[in-house]
């Protein structure tokens, strides 16, 4: 196989370039291999069509013969490759590559340059699946309202950004440490989407997660799934809530720290938290880690960074307005 550049339309209708693979039957696959990991690790960005096969079959592991590769007959994807969120997911996958070694000087989900594996097109026994996760080795994404998750830099952040936080801190799926865990891909989900998109800080719509998977029949704020600017289902009164369901409420209480995340981005340059708040996740947190030792986290690594007095004094208003004492 020979790489080649590609021609793609996203679900927006935006044409773009994809790298991709010319195969010996003269056909494209979607297969990067421009990432500067490819020249030391082999690493690439590889994304997959899972065909509507049902998500408990595509989860789990390494992607198995039967999903095969996103795979186009002329040198343009679009169509059915389109509407699976493949396109997007090709190109957002990049973008999250490229902002993790630019921004965070990180190699890769895994921090050693090895291949990015998206799946897209999956089902839920031949219905939408109304979700997108990280499964251990891969993003999965399916369909909500008929867009596929794959569109947005903040959900395809997201779910990277597990990926990232299962290779650095660990933190366990599971009530705080869970929470902590969802609130570090919600702000870098968020963080890389902003700056792709131009969105300033101030922006009342900043915070806003997976805003635009309605298709348009809500308005975005009450689309959103979750909002860091201490909107839409945040835990308001920032005290955990102790559920049954959702591994503890990870989706519910990660708003009290995520909100406390997005408010230091607000408040000290956008470079210099996202490099504080991946310090602190890769060298300052244990798998259990809480919330308090998140702020802890914080504090040492801003520390560690030499940062001003003005920034230590915005990361103890962020955490304190959030209900997180020392
Ligand atoms: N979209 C969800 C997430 O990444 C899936 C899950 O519940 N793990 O948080
Ligand atoms: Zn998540």
């Amino acid at each position: 196989a020979a790489p080649v550049t590609a021609t793609g339309v996203r679900v927006d209708g935006t044409e773009v370039q994809l790298n991709a693979n010319r195969e010996a039957d003269g056909s494209n696959t979607l297969v990067d291999s421009t990432r500067d990991m490819y020249a030391r690790t082999g690493g690439q960005i590889r994304t997959y069509d899972a065909q509507r096969k049902s998500y408990t079959l595509v989860a789990g592991g390494p992607v198995t013969d039967d999903i095969p590769l996103v795979k186009s007959s002329t040198d343009r994807f679009d169509g059915a490759n389109t509407g699976s969120g493949a396109v997007d997911a090709h190109v957002n996958a990049a973008k999250v590559y490229e902002y993790l070694k630019d921004q965070l000087g990180r190699d890769g989900v895994d921090g050693k340059g090895g291949s990015v594996y998206s799946v897209v097109n999956v089902a839920s026994s031949g219905k939408d699946y109304a979700n997108a996760f990280w499964d251990g080795s891969k993003m999965v994404y399916g369909h909500m309202n008929g867009v596929p998750l794959s569109v947005g830099l903040d959900v395809v952040g997201h779910e990277m950004t597990h990926g990232v936080t299962e290779h650095a801190a660990g933190l366990v799926y599971l009530n705080q440490s869970g929470a902590l865990n969802e609130a570090i891909s919600d702000y870098f989900g968020n963080a890389m989407e902003t700056a792709d998109k131009g969105i300033a800080m101030s922006d009342p719509t900043s915070g806003l997660v997976g805003e635009y998977l309605c298709n348009g029949t809500k308005p975005v704020e009450d689309c959103a799934l979750r909002d860091l600017n201490d909107g839409r289902d945040a835990q308001k009164d920032y005290k955990p809530i102790t559920l049954d369901i959702d591994n503890g409420g990870v989706h519910s209480n990660s708003t009290i720290v995520g909100g406390a995340l997005w408010d230091l981005r607000k408040n000290v340059d956008t470079k210099l938290a996202d490099q504080i708040i991946y310090r602190a996740a890769e060298n300052y947190l244990t798998p259990l880690s809480g919330f308090t030792d998140m702020r802890n986290a914080v504090t040492l690594a801003a520390k560690s960074m030499k940062v001003s007095t003005a920034d230590l004094a915005a990361i103890d208003k962020a955490f304190g307005a959030h209900g997180i004492e020392q």
